[in-house]
């Protein structure tokens, strides 16, 4: 197992400085960047971790896309809120967005769907309708929000998605946003996928009561919950939430309960960090939509789908392994400060 990495120890541009913590794979710690004379959270792999394959290869990643310095064990902090790939999906099967340059993305790659420059935290697809993912909790609500706005005074018919986790609740800018989508009738549908964790940190712990829909109401915003994770339900209510804010009834906000079966970042699963118990996975597990789906459906289409799907999957990696990393020249462009 490699030694922890020590105070005042250089990783290109950063030189360490004291420990902040460990997270669930990884350790933090403060870090100067001596060339630009700011300082940062690096994120080291844990020692114990970092004979793993898999991870060592996802912070060898990470490290690329987010300083261009290489080692194997050592990246700058990057955050995201929900599974903004989820979502990039699911915009694939209805808006035709390309997985190709989403993987691209993720590998930081020039074919990537923001040039390489974003990693999984900055998805976007404007053809598509997908404005793009944001890495700071809460921050796609004021941004939809806007854009509700603007279809809006424009004219367009459009309705607005936002799509959040129960973490973002708790951001003031929620509340802004809510407030004045409520008052000026926005079209916008927004929906909070509750799976009771925000990281490690349950609901109980953050929430002084768990109605949440009653708190939204508040601000005159129609309300929904869906407590079982039933597609079909939630497509229904999102159907017709969707015509009524577009026939001009103001902003709704739908609830859907679920639950992560994995760690919040990455492939594993973290029942033995002792945040929660695989007990609780359990219900979960048995009303699985994919599985209900699957039952559903006769078995020739399900091989058929799934052959298509990995199919796919395997193209997108490939493409992404093939493509180019970004030229020097990209560093500035697309990019500003305010
Ligand atoms: C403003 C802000 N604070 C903290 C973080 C660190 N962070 C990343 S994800 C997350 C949890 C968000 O909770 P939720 O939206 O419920 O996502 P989940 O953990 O369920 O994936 C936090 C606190 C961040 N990215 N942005
Ligand atoms: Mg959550």
């Amino acid at each position: 197992m490699p030694d922890l990495p020590r105070v005042g120890e250089e990783f290109g541009n950063y030189r360490l400085g004291q420990r902040l913590g460990r997270g669930g794979m990884s350790v933090v710690y403060q870090a100067e960047n001596w060339r630009l004379g700011n300082v940062v959270a690096l994120k080291i792999l844990a020692p114990d971790l970092a004979n793993d394959d898999i991870f060592r290869t996802r912070f060898l990643q990470e490290s690329r896309i987010a300083t261009g310095f290489n080692h194997p064990h050592v990246v700058p902090i990057i955050d995201s809120g929900a599974y903004d790939g989820l979502l990039y999906i699911a915009m694939r099967y209805v808006a035709g967005t390309d997985l190709r340059q989403m993987i691209a993305e993720l590998f930081g790659k020039a074919d990537g769907c923001a040039r390489g420059k974003g990693g999984s935290m900055h998805l976007v697809a404007p053809a598509a309708g997908v404005l793009g993912a944001s890495a700071v909790v809460g921050t796609q609500i004021p941004i939809a929000t806007g854009w509700a706005l603007a279809a809006k005074k424009r004219g367009t018919g459009q309705v607005v998605a936002c799509f959040f986790g129960d973490g973002a609740t708790e951001e003031g800018c929620m509340a802004e946003s809510f407030n004045f989508a409520a008052l000026h009738r926005l079209p916008i549908l927004y929906v909070c996928e509750n799976n009771g964790y925000a990281i490690h940190s349950p609901l109980s712990k953050r929430w002084a009561t768990a109605r949440l829909c009653e708190r939204v109401a508040t601000y005159g915003i129609a309300t929904h919950r869906i407590e079982d994770q039933d597609i079909f339900a939630i497509h229904e209510t999102a159907l017709s939430a969707a015509s009524a804010v577009r026939e001009g009834a103001g902003p709704v906000f739908m609830e859907c309960l679920t639950y992560r079966w994995r760690e919040h970042v990455g492939p594993r699963d973290d029942y033995a960090f002792g945040y929660r118990g695989l007990e609780e996975l359990q219900p979960w597990r048995e009303s699985d939509q994919v599985e209900r789906l699957r039952q559903m459906l006769p078995k020739d289409e399900t091989e058929r789908i799934s052959q298509e799907v990995e199919g796919e999957i395997e193209d997108a990696f490939n493409f992404a392994e093939a493509s180019p990393w970004p030229d020097q020249s990209e560093l500035l462009r697309h990019v500003y400060a305010s």
